[in-house]
């Protein structure tokens, strides 16, 4: 009994954890259209961890990739299907995502 009761005591923290890290996940879901992506803003807590999830809806762009520069991150977006773009943990400011022209852009803010 005693030594149960051990095991749960040791293994508390660790759930807790597991569960904060769960909460700061957010996933955001972003379409790519003829205006851009939208939304082009979006605000987090720093230390989220985020994940777009990334449709372009529309031909009429040429935002057909999305580029995060200071995450290294590149991926092709094949119109009407979603992508999921893993930005792991976000920074306090500004992180901005581009076309590949860098003249459609969107930016995440963490505060
Ligand atoms: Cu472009």
């Amino acid at each position: 009994m005693k030594k149960i009761f051990l095991i749960l005591i040791l293994s508390l923290p660790l759930n807790f954890t597991f569960a904060a890290e769960k909460l700061i996940e957010q996933r955001v879901k972003i379409q790519v259209t003829e205006n851009g992506f939208e939304p082009a803003e979006i605000k987090v807590k720093t230390g989220s961890h985020v994940v777009l999830q990334v449709t372009r809806v529309t031909d009429s762009t040429c935002a057909t990739s999305i580029h995060i520069k200071e995450k290294k991150i590149s991926k092709e977006l094949p119109l009407n299907q979603e992508v999921v773009v893993d930005l792991g943990t976000i920074k306090k400011g500004d992180t901005k995502f581009t076309c590949s022209m860098n003249m459609i852009s969107g930016h995440i803010i963490a505060d």
